[in-house]
């Protein structure tokens, strides 16, 4: 079989999870948000990226299924964390430009929210700028029976596309991501560091919060917190990592 034609049958067949990586607070340590990554494990031990086979399953005409699968699972998920005691965790999960095509998003979000019990306010949805430059319209009228719903929005990998502010302030997002190619360097050398400044500093004269990907090392979370940045989000706190896994140490460490 080519990975096209198995790619078809993944959902029916149960193959993919979804992983969580934790976004902090940056100031207090605590955590807030969970990020949903989807993960498609072979039987061979090894992994596919995400960045490779999302491409081909928009190419298939299958992402709407696959992300259908995702909201519903990580709205569960969430839900699950909030029962257990983090009554406040909310959940982020990616949304691919063409999930807007068919205009059936706010429905299967409202439906992941009813099925799950999650306040829609738990459940931030992240797209990127190019999804902004797609069809306006269209797009932002789904978006604002998003935001009626509740829902937050986030602007992800912000920082390497196209940065249009009129887009920004137009889709009514709450929530600015930095890309982690801006962060990973800013502590040990000082990367980009006039570059994440204007944004954070950009993103609160918006009234944006924002979240930096991609945080490796103490003196970006040090820097980050000096230049006011809200959240954070990276390997110096967790991988992303299988549900199970995440919520035994979040028990323990939380
Ligand atoms: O988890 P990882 O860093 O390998 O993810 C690689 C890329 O895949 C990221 O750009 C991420 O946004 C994307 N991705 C991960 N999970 C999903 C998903 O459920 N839906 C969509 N559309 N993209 C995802
Ligand atoms: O495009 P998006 O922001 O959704 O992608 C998230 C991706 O970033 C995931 O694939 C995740 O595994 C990866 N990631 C998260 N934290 C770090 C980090 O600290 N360093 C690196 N190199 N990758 C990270
Ligand atoms: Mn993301
Ligand atoms: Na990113």
């Amino acid at each position: 079989f080519t990975i096209m034609q198995r790619l078809k049958t993944a959902i029916a067949e149960d193959e993919f999870e979804v992983y969580y990586q934790p976004v902090i607070h940056l100031e207090t340590g605590k955590l807030e948000v969970v990020e949903a990554l989807l993960r498609w494990p072979q039987q061979d031990g090894s992994l596919i990226s995400p960045e490779y086979f999302i491409p081909l399953a928009e190419t298939a005409g299958i992402i709407n299924d696959i992300g259908l699968w995702v909201m519903n699972e990580a709205c569960l998920f969430c839900a699950k964390m909030r029962a257990e005691g983090f009554e406040h965790l909310r959940v982020a999960v990616n949304l691919s430009t063409l999930q807007f095509q068919d205009g059936k998003l706010p429905s299967i979000v409202e439906f992941a929210l009813a099925q799950s019990d999650l306040p829609a306010n738990a459940l931030e949805l992240e797209i990127t700028e190019s999804v902004l430059m797609d069809d306006v319209a269209n797009i932002q009228h789904q978006l604002d029976a998003l935001a009626s719903l509740g829902v937050n929005i986030a602007i992800d990998d912000f920082g390497t596309g196209y940065s249009n502010l009129s887009y920004l302030h137009k889709f009514n997002a709450q929530t600015l991501k930095i890309d982690r190619s801006l962060v990973t360097q800013l502590g040990p050398t000082n990367e980009n560091l006039p570059l994440v400044t204007a944004i954070i500093s950009m993103a609160k004269s918006l009234h944006l919060n924002t979240v930096a990907e991609g945080i490796e090392h103490e003196s970006t979370a040090a820097k980050l917190i000096n230049l006011g940045c809200t959240r954070g989000q990276g390997f110096l706190w967790s991988k992303p990592l299988p549900p199970d896994t995440l919520s035994q140490q979040l028990k323990s460490h939380y």
